[in-house]
């Protein structure tokens, strides 16, 4: 009989995890924290962010954060869309060699982050529209922190975004996302409490994601924006 572990993972597809929230919730440092609690578990996995700044496209967006050019909203808006789609087929292999993917920011962030500008030709339906297709997530993760606690941790950088306004909105908006219907692949994650508690109520129900990831099936895609986990399987 074959023994429930490590060894019962051989043959199974890797987890598509994604970690969301506002600037300062504390996301890299737990997509860290939980790289390095699921390797000393024994399992694979990589841990992959966007925006990717590294690829042409990724720098730039990178020279558009810093403010050091100027784009269209909506050009914007598809180069990050853009750096997710060139990441998109590399990710979909390491998932089907058996390889948990953490990414920190997706899609959510893509459509939210774009609508918080309010121009009136940018809608959050159209700014999702680009998403639809790409690899949808098996879990997640959406670390809420209030403004209170966000204050307490410091201030801003220098980006572009990175301002009450932005933040305020964004988290409006993040919430309309958590209130769509069929939203159950999204957990909500209090991080407004100390790092390891945090870095705990994460892990269970990554590890929970990852055993049952045979019953999810094959890595599925992203549906349209009132149907995000009722994408189609993308094999
Ligand atoms: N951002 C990130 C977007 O506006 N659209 C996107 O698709 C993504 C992935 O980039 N303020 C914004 C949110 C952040 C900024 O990300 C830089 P980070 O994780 O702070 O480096
Ligand atoms: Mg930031």
């Amino acid at each position: 009989m074959e023994q429930e572990g490590f060894d019962s993972e051989k043959g199974r597809r890797g987890a598509l995890i994604v970690v969301e929230g506002l600037d300062r919730a504390g996301k890299s440092s737990q997509c860290e924290q939980l790289l390095h609690n699921l390797q000393t578990l024994g399992h694979q996995v990589r841990y992959i962010r966007f925006p990717d700044r590294n690829t042409p496209i990724g720098k730039l967006i990178d020279g558009y954060l810093r403010g050091q050019s100027h784009l269209d909203d909506h050009s914007i808006h598809l180069l990050f869309s853009a750096n997710r789609w060139e990441v998109a087929p590399a990710i979909q292999e390491l998932i089907a060699n058996g390889v948990t993917v953490i990414v920190d920011r997706y899609s959510y962030s893509g459509a939210v982050y774009s609508a918080a500008k309010r121009n009136p030709n940018l809608s959050i339906q159209w700014a999702w529209q680009p998403e639809v297709g790409l690899p949808r997530p098996d879990l997640c993760l959406f670390l809420s922190i209030s403004p209170i606690e966000a204050a307490k941790r410091g201030g801003f950088g220098l980006e572009r975004y990175e301002t009450d306004t932005m933040q305020k909105r964004v988290r409006d908006l993040f919430q309309s996302l958590l209130e769509l219907p069929h939203n159950d692949e999204i957990c909500v994650i209090d991080a407004g409490r100390q790092f390891n508690e945090v870095a705990q109520d994460i892990l269970e129900p990554v590890l929970e994601c990852m055993k049952n990831v045979d019953s999810i099936g094959p890595l599925r895609r992203l549906g349209p924006w009132s149907f995000i986990p009722s994408g189609e399987s993308s094999t």
